[in-house]
């Protein structure tokens, strides 16, 4: 780099210092801190070293960037801006406004150039080594010069204190994920003050031990830059961590340094100080010399040819082998098969099982049916059956296959899951037990909020999971998914809506899907019966299995999951005493709560003496089906060690529990 290019590139670090500090100021709201601090480093990747091209952001062949440090969005803001996206001066006035294309964190598609909604500290590491993921199941599928481009994550001294960039740093290592690069802004400041009294580790030394190359360098020395940047882009066996020394604050003088620049506006006086250290006009506002975007313009060209380069490379492929063309497409659009409902359906599973292990049987078909779609789990695929019985593990240097081990490690897998999700031409299907859901709970909610369609395969879904007691058995997940907005709760209850629940969570367009299955098997009192009522009122949400719809009653008996077979044995026992009760097996709030009113009544429609629920987990909720005067069965309190039959007499979810519950309830009326 000569003499005027590193000036020039100190200039552009200062005009997002400026710019930034500007926004933040003209709204009151934001983060100075980290920008001021790494305004060099932001600088230099967007100068030198992200391959990318701001007329198309979505060119399947570019490195990604993601803000882990999503507080410190100005600072890409400002860059995309320079760069040529589509993000003009106004979207950057507008910082953190209602409707504005500069929210407060990155989200996703919002914004131009933005490639993930960052926030939670730490979730942006193992959501990227997601990213590093999929490109590496892309590259062994279509060509590694396709895929030859680089995940670089920029995250703070918040995100390496955060547990899930242990769990994120030790599986890129273990998988030597050579393509992420880990760029940790070391201010040794958070939000409540220095670091030093909370975080002493040897950062290094860590990331070594997890298998990483790893580098140190000032965050103000563009050789240093240099030399790093070109050696984590030619690392070829481990992941890459830099470790990027910088000033919390830089050029602010009241609160360089401390955690009073962290997180608010610097007010006036410190923001005169900064213009002045700068060199910068103090007026106007957001003023950034023509020579920065002057810079950026010049590098369009360089851009254009590397994307039309790329687009060569992917043309001699298809050229050479033609049939990849027809995968890339099926890959691109995660396209099913016309008669994928046909054949999930047609498929023989076992009768009178788990629902796991029907649902064994059908993801092993759709991974077979859907090169796209990769299955994984947190160590725990031969009980949560997301194993993939034809196929091998994909591994540091094979990567061939469909399916992964994430390890003991729930959280990162939901945030890499959804990483792998958003990065697009994978279809991801996780899994563990129901109650470790909440381990995962913030990447639920941040595939949520995407609009994501992971598969989330939970199972052991009730307190009926054999003798491992109250700490393996969920109670409240089930009411806890169902909070979280555009999240799809699946539960069915045999082996019929197993496969309907498989085709309705394909059918979902925009959301995660949580399959919740049993882990021990039931006797089906109901499935040759229902079949084809399942394979309709799976996909509806809710569907009579019992009784005739929207015809008057004493009973609508409401029961979820393997629930409905105890619900349609209690019913048998009240028709026996001249009682007329209709069963509704109810497998998805959510696919129910979309349907029209008219199928809704003839669902849970017509007079009824008394309504009740019956789910094996908190009942808090059910009023909404039942009403408040309404009995919702369920479990309240912890379960117990117990074999299950003995939980389910106990807890009153037998069907002469059911029954007599109901028994009583109507006496009392
Ligand atoms: C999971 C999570 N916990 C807490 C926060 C709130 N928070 C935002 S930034 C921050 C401090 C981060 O410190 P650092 O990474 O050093 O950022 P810097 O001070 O350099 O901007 C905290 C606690 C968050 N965004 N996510």
């Amino acid at each position: 780099m000569d003499a005027r290019e590193r000036q020039t590139i100190r200039m552009i670090a200062n005009a997002v210092r400026a710019l930034s500090a500007d926004a933040i100021e003209l709204q009151q709201s934001g983060h100075p801190g980290m920008v001021l601090g790494a305004a060099d480093v932001g600088a230099y990747l967007y100068c030198k070293v992200l391959r990318h091209n701001p007329r198309n952001p979505a060119w399947p062949g570019r490195d990604l960037f993601i803000l882990s440090a999503g507080h410190g969005s100005m600072l890409q803001y400002a860059l995309l801006h320079f760069s040529g996206y589509d993000l003009n001066m106004e979207d950057i006035r507008r910082f953190r406004q209602h409707h504005s294309r500069t929210p407060g964190h990155p989200e996703l598609g919002e914004t131009p150039g933005i490639e993930l909604t960052t926030g939670p500290l730490g979730q942006g590491i193992a959501a990227g080594v997601g990213m590093a993921m999929a490109r590496r199941f892309l590259a062994a599928r279509f060509g590694s010069d396709l895929f030859d481009s680089k995940v670089w994550v920029l995250a703070g001294d918040g995100c390496m204190m955060e547990g899930i960039s242990a769990e994120a740093g030790s599986l890129a290592g273990t998988l030597g994920l050579d393509n992420f690069v880990l760029l940790y802004d070391r201010n040794d400041v958070s939000l409540d003050g220095p670091i030093s009294e909370v975080f002493r580790e040897d950062v290094a030394s860590r990331y070594r031990a997890y298998g990483f190359s790893v580098h140190e360098i000032d965050g103000y020395d563009y050789d240093q830059m240099e030399e790093a940047f070109s050696r984590a882009r030619e690392e070829s066996r481990a992941p890459t961590l830099i470790i990027i020394k910088t000033v919390i604050g830089l050029g602010a003088p009241e609160k360089e340094g401390t955690c009073a620049a962290h997180g608010g506006p610097l007010g006036p006086r410190d923001l005169r100080a900064l213009k002045k250290h700068l060199g910068w006009p103090e007026e106007p506002a957001f003023h950034v010399p023509e020579e920065v975007y002057g810079y950026f313009r010049s590098l369009h060209p360089m851009q254009q040819h590397m994307e039309e380069n790329w687009k060569a490379r992917f043309a001699a492929r298809v050229a050479r082998d033609p049939g990849k063309a027809e995968a890339w497409e099926c890959h691109s659009q995660r396209r099913l098969p016309g008669d994928f409902s046909d054949q999930i359906w047609a498929l023989p599973v076992p009768l009178d099982q788990s629902t796991r292990k029907c649902s064994e049987a059908v993801l092993n078909k759709i991974a077979q049916l859907l090169p796209f779609v990769v299955s994984g789990s947190a160590d725990l695929s031969s009980c949560d059956y997301t194993w993939l019985k034809f196929d091998r593990i994909v591994g540091r240097d094979d990567w061939h296959h469909q399916q992964i081990k994430f390890g003991v490690r729930e959280f990162c897998m939901a945030a890499a899951a959804y990483g792998m999700q958003v990065h697009g031409m994978i279809q991801p299907v996780v899994g563990t037990f129901l109650t470790f859901s909440d381990y995962m709970r913030n990447a639920l909610r941040m595939t949520a909020m995407m609009r994501q369609r992971v598969i989330f395969l939970f199972s052991h879904d009730s307190i009926q999971l054999g003798q491992d007691g109250p700490t393996h058995q969920p109670v409240e997940h089930l009411m806890a998914l169902r909070l979280i907005p555009n999240f799809t709760v699946i539960r069915p209850g045999d082996e019929n809506e197993v496969k309907a629940a498989y085709i309705a969570a394909f059918q979902v367009e925009a959301g995660p899907v949580a399959l919740c299955m049993t882990r021990n098997p039931v006797k089906s009192t109901v499935s040759a019966r229902t079949a084809e009522r399942a394979l309709r009122g799976v996909a509806r949400g809710a569907y009579v299995l019992h009784g005739e719809p929207g015809r008057e009653c004493d009973i609508l008996l409401i029961a979820t999951g393997t629930e409905i077979h105890p619900a349609v044995a209690a019913a048998g026992l009240l028709e026996s005493e001249g009682l007329r009760v209709r069963v509704v097996s109810m497998p998805s709030w959510e696919l129910f709560d979309r349907q029209d009113q008219a199928y809704r009544s003839s669902v849970l429609g017509g007079v009824a003496r008394l309504r009740v629920s019956v789910e094996a987990g908190r009942t808090l909720g059910w009023q909404k089906y039942v009403g408040a005067d309404g009995l919702a069965i369920g479990v309240d309190t912890w379960g117990a060690s117990a074999p299950d039959n003995v939980l389910f007499d106990y807890f009153g979810l037998t069907a002469p529990k059911i029954a007599d519950r109901i028994r009583t309830a109507i006496a009392s009326r």
